[in-house]
């Protein structure tokens, strides 16, 4: 067995979707490295199955949860308190260096020498470039930052209610520290960029890595049409989309039943 792995985490059968298609996603990329998936004990049985034919490991892990509200609200997303649950990838200490994905995250090209970046490496978010997005970072399981992080998020909380202000706040020197330890935004592109900065798109958008999906309106919630096979969605947003669902029909949806 490697002792590097992607990692995502899925804590529902729907968020298991977005899993699947990028377990796919790093296959169809070519990636030398298995994936593991951490999910609580909500998922269910069918949605294990179909995980454990594609992932190296489906690891249950207990569910986190912030329970913070008011920080939650300001995001207009309540039900992210259980992001927390993310920490659990530094208990994966059967690896020496792993890259977390979220579930709502694509690779579209292969990415395969993030691997060859230290801890905590990220990129930046749209929203407030001096904090990295919590969607995609290298990182190396560790007991000790393991119980660190909990120390931390029970004593100090997180900024926004969800892992990212967690994690932005524990890894505080990101902003200011290694500037190798900045990823190229490349490697996690949020679909924020398609509206902020679309001459930028244009013109590097063919080096695009990752395209990550965040925000309510995820993928596999969008309006699909089985007769023309495409899915409806604003501007330059919609390649990216479409591949989403052109691997979710082509690998995913056929095991479904
Ligand atoms: N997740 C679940 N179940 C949930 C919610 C989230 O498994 O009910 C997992 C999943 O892997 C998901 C990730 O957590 O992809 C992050 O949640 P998501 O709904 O994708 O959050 P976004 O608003 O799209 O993402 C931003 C950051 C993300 C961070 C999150 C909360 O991009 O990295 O985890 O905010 O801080």
């Amino acid at each position: 067995m490697s002792n590097r792995s992607w990692v995502t985490l899925a804590t529902n059968d729907s968020y298991a979707l977005g899993a699947l298609v990028l377990a796919h996603s790093l296959q169809r990329a070519g990636s030398v490295y298995s994936a593991v998936v951490l999910i609580t004990p909500s998922v269910t049985d069918a949605m294990r199955e179909r995980l454990r034919a594609v992932f190296a490991d489906v690891i249950i892990v207990d569910v986190l949860d912030s329970r913070d509200a008011a920080h939650l609200a300001l995001l207009q997303r309540p039900e992210l308190g259980i992001t927390f649950t993310k920490i659990h990838c530094w208990g994966l200490t059967q690896f020496e260096k792993c890259v977390f994905l979220d579930a709502d995250a694509l690779v579209v090209q292969n990415c395969d020498e993030l691997f060859e970046q230290e801890e905590l490496s990220a990129a930046p978010d749209v929203g407030w470039p001096d904090c990295f997005n919590s969607g995609v970072f290298v990182f190396t399981p560790s007991k000790d930052t393991f119980d660190a992080l909990i120390k931390f998020a029970k004593e100090r909380g997180s900024f926004d209610g969800g892992d990212q202000g967690l994690l932005n706040s524990f890894f505080s020197d990101w902003a200011h520290g290694d500037i190798k330890k900045h990823l190229p935004f490349l490697y996690n592109v949020t679909s924020a960029a398609f509206y902020s900065y679309l001459p930028a798109l244009k013109h590097f958008g063919q080096n695009l890595k990752i395209i990550h999906f965040i925000g309510a309106a995820k993928p596999w919630l969008q309006t699909y049409n089985w007769e023309s096979h495409t899915v409806d969605a604003p501007g330059h947003l919609q390649q990216f989309l479409q591949l989403w669902w052109t691997i979710f029909v082509t690998s995913v949806h056929p095991k479904l039943d």
